[in-house]
């Protein structure tokens, strides 16, 4: 019996002891301090080798997230809306400063939410898409915001986008449906040289070329004159149904120009430019009626479609490119400088009206020969084409009549702004202070700056109106009308993760469309930015694309 206890209790003795040296042992053998993720090995930072091994894996692990399309970690919440930062700063570069902390704010959102997607939507938190950019998530905010991020010095930000370029961008292998040729041209194109010719870094050019070849196909028509639509799986192209049975528009294939010749130019390869030489022959031999030009033209015939003429949409930026691409070659082109002079006299003759009672000036629509007596928000961009203009006439009298007119549809479009503030019979609970879509004269006679289009999207032109008449007016007044749209987007665009849309500028208090459009970070922050910096891309040596991308003036 006790031989038998005893042999219990030296078995439970042993077990004891090997049981320690197994606990003993493990700290030697377990992994140290490891974690494993996606399959690569992160450590804590421990002195000696293991130091070289931690750069090597982090780098490794952040390629393969990269590769991964994984977004970049979580920011935390930047700013909370009981936190926003004082605007009272009354230095232009305090000034500066906090426009450029609304576009951090407005990039981190993005970041955070809806990285990779093509825009935000600032209250949801989550990617948004519009039906220009197809269906896939093809990163438009990221190009659209590049150069902004550089010229206000915002390298950190300007470096994640730039790595998701270089990784990421893909539209090949990642566009879904159709893309709007036009769109993915001044955005994605114009974005991408834009960022090279300001960083000189190859890859930007790289990306555009291959971009505006996935492009070409939509130029195979009859004619030249390139398609509205484009699908990059399929290479087909079409236009819309709605655009007068079929026809492309106007300030579509007007818009190229400047990203296609400048990428001629960049690349040495001719074909671009040959795209748009054919686009301008077949114009330039078309009656125009009137001397207007109208608004839809057949790819397939040549013929226009019907006889509709506008400073807004579907035709804004043709004429904006006319201009620039004779200012872009150093003015040697005289063609687009008389092709520009031609239309914009016809418009001043058959479109230009004043109202009665405040003496607006302002650019009505045609719809074949009715007169709506309506400006749009898109317009007023024309103030600042025709202050650029002003500026490069060498005749006196001619610098004389376009600054006026800038000055006059600045004033208008301004108007339009400051309405939407003014608590009148008629608007008794108005503050909002950004103006709508588009504002209507009833007639000549009668002034009535509402209308239905009461929404207000972020939109820069009455802005970028008045940065061009800044530079070349030095009056106080365009810097103060543009810090108090900063002020106004702060306090009633400002949501949750960025900035959103308004749908009626005439009510009491937003109501948000919970959209951040991917031109806020490309042009609206851009020229609220540089209003205020009289020293970064000065007009005799940038031009800006129709998406205020600036590129370089060849002399
Ligand atoms: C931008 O994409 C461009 O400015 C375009 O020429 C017109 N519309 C938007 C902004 O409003």
């Amino acid at each position: 019996m006790t031989s038998c206890r005893v042999r219990e209790t030296h078995v439970v003795v042993l077990g004891f002891i090997v049981l320690m040296c197994i606990c003993f042992s493990s700290i030697f053998y377990l992994p140290k301090n490891e974690e494993t993720i996606l399959g690569l090995e992160l450590h804590a930072g421990r002195p000696g080798a293991r130091h070289v091994n931690v750069a090597r894996d982090q780098k490794a692990l952040f390629e393969k997230i990269e590769k991964a399309n994984i977004p970049p970690p979580p920011l935390p919440e930047t700013v909370k809306e009981s936190e926003i930062i004082d605007i009272g700063t009354s230095t232009p570069e305090g000034k500066r400063n906090k426009i450029k902390e609304m576009m951090k704010f407005a990039w981190d959102g993005y970041r955070q939410y809806a990285w990779g997607s093509n825009e935000l939507k600032p209250i949801s938190k989550v990617g948004h898409s519009a039906s220009v950019f197809g269906r896939g998530d093809l990163g438009a905010t990221i190009i659209d915001a590049l150069d902004t991020l550089w010229i206000m010095g915002l390298k950190k930000e300007f470096e994640e986008g730039r790595k998701w370029v270089e990784m990421s961008l893909d539209l090949k292998n990642n566009a879904r449906g159709d893309l709007s040729v036009f769109e993915t041209n001044i955005r994605f194109v114009g974005g991408l040289l834009s960022a090279y010719a300001l960083t000189k870094d190859s890859m930007f050019l790289r990306k555009a070329e291959e971009i505006a070849n996935l492009l070409l196909p939509a130029f195979d028509t009859t004619t030249g004159i390139p398609f509205s639509l484009i699908n990059l799986q399929t290479g087909r192209a079409s236009n819309y149904g709605w655009a007068s049975g079929g026809c492309s528009i106007l300030s579509e294939f007007g818009s190229l120009q400047l990203e296609f010749d400048y990428l001629s130019n960049l690349t040495g390869n001719p074909v671009y430019s040959q795209k748009i030489d054919k686009i301008n022959s077949v114009v330039a031999q078309l009656e125009k009626p009137e001397g207007l030009v109208p608004m839809y033209l057949n790819p397939h015939t040549g013929k226009w479609g019907s006889r509709d003429f506008s400073m807004g949409a579907m035709a804004d930026s043709y004429y904006e490119y006319l201009l620039k691409t004779w200012l872009i070659e150093g003015k040697k082109n005289k063609n687009y400088k008389q092709w520009y002079d031609d239309v914009i006299k016809a418009m001043e003759n058959k479109m230009l009206y004043r109202s009665k009672r405040d003496k607006l000036q302002y650019f009505a629509n045609l719809k074949g020969s009715r007169v709506e007596h309506k400006m749009e928000h898109l317009a007023c961009f024309s103030a600042g084409m025709f202050a650029l203009q002003a500026k490069n006439e060498a005749s006196p009298s001619a610098r004389k009549h376009y600054m006026t007119l800038a000055e006059e549809i600045g004033r208008t479009c301004h108007e339009s702004y400051a309405r939407s503030m003014k608590r009148e019979i008629n608007n008794p609970f108005a503050e909002i202070g950004l103006g709508p879509e588009a504002f209507q004269f009833l007639n000549e006679n009668e002034e009535a700056m509402t209308s239905r289009d009461k929404y207000y999207i972020l939109r820069p032109e009455v802005l970028e109106g008045w940065f061009y008449l800044w530079r070349m007016t030095k009056d106080q007044k365009y810097r103060d009308w543009a810090w108090d749209m900063a002020e106004a987007l702060e306090k009633h665009a400002r949501v949750g993760a960025g900035f959103s849309g308004i749908r009626d500028v005439y009510a009491s208090s937003p109501d948000h469309d919970d959209v951040q459009q991917s031109f806020l970070l490309a042009e609206t922050f851009k020229y609220l930015y540089l209003i205020f910096d009289d020293d970064s891309i000065k007009l005799d040596e940038w031009v800006f694309n129709t998406e205020a991308h600036p590129f370089p003036i060849r002399k």
